[in-house]
């Protein structure tokens, strides 16, 4: 009798990603559709989906989405769970759009402490658009507008979303992960499985960051993304939760 170890997630559909060798839009896909599978709530799941590469996130997620002009999923996200509070909402959206364009609709929704969750790729670069430097591209990063790499005396320093967001009354839960190793995409589950739990359990405003790699905008390998990931970004974005309403009630 054969027996069944691993299967594509329910919440999936058959259709192969655009996304290109290395990336980890794909991975961050599976990664929830799983959870929802899970927590069975596939029939229930509106999400919003982000301009950037995963604008086409509606041909694999086979459950109820809604595309947001480029930074708005929050505002886009808020009317959705405020006019149908029994739907579970999520936005799924890069930095680019959340931590530049969307600045205002990220920072807000996270003071109202709106009751949805937030899966925020990080790459440190506009990915769809060619490469243009984003908030996160770290210091000295080549990019297309920062060819001698990002200046930060007239660029500015990354902008470090988990750490500010940290710092407001609103948010129930925040977390930065990754996606370089079996191990950090296993914690990158489990905490989109808690930002998930959190809005079920009504507790309010979530936010997953995952540094994530472009191996194309980047320049690199597959492999050589993964251990820039590794090397460059998480020395400057450390992993961790950064606020759990839960454990500060304890
Ligand atoms: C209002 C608006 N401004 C600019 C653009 C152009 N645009 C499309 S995708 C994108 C950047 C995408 O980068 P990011 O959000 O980091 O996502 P990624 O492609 O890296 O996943 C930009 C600037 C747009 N579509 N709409
Ligand atoms: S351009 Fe970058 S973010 Fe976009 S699909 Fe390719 S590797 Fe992924």
């Amino acid at each position: 009798m054969s027996k069944v170890i691993y299967q594509k997630p329910k919440s999936l559909t058959d259709v192969t990603f655009h996304y290109c060798p290395g990336c980890s839009h794909g991975i961050v896909h599976k990664l929830i559709c799983e959870v929802i599978d899970e927590l069975g709530i596939q029939g229930n799941t509106i999400a919003v989906e982000p301009v950037g590469c995963a604008v086409t996130a509606h041909d694999y997620f086979d459950f109820d989405i809604v595309q947001a002009a480029h930074g708005r999923a929050p505002a886009v996200a808020t009317g959705l769970k405020r006019s149908l509070p029994d739907r579970f909402v999520f936005t799924y959206q890069g930095d680019g759009d959340l931590a530049s364009i969307g600045t205002a609709e990220t920072v807000h929704s996270a003071t109202r402490g709106e009751n949805i969750s937030i899966i925020f790729i990080n790459n440190t670069i506009y990915g769809m658009t060619g490469g243009q430097m984003a908030p996160t591209s770290l210091p000295g990063q080549v990019t297309q507008t920062s060819p001698y790499g990002r200046d930060t005396h007239t660029q500015g320093y990354p902008v470090r979303i988990c750490e500010m967001l940290s710092t407001l009354d609103g948010p129930s839960y925040i977390a930065r992960v990754s996606t370089d190793s079996v191990q950090h995409i296993k914690d990158a589950k489990k905490a989109i499985k808690k930002s998930f739990e959190y809005q079920l359990a009504g507790k309010g405003f979530s936010i997953v960051e995952i540094l994530s790699t472009c191996p194309t905008n980047w320049g690199m390998s597959p492999v050589e993304a993964m251990e820039r990931l590794r090397t460059e970004m998480i020395p400057y974005y450390p992993l961790g939760v950064f606020k759990d309403i839960e454990e500060e009630n304890e």
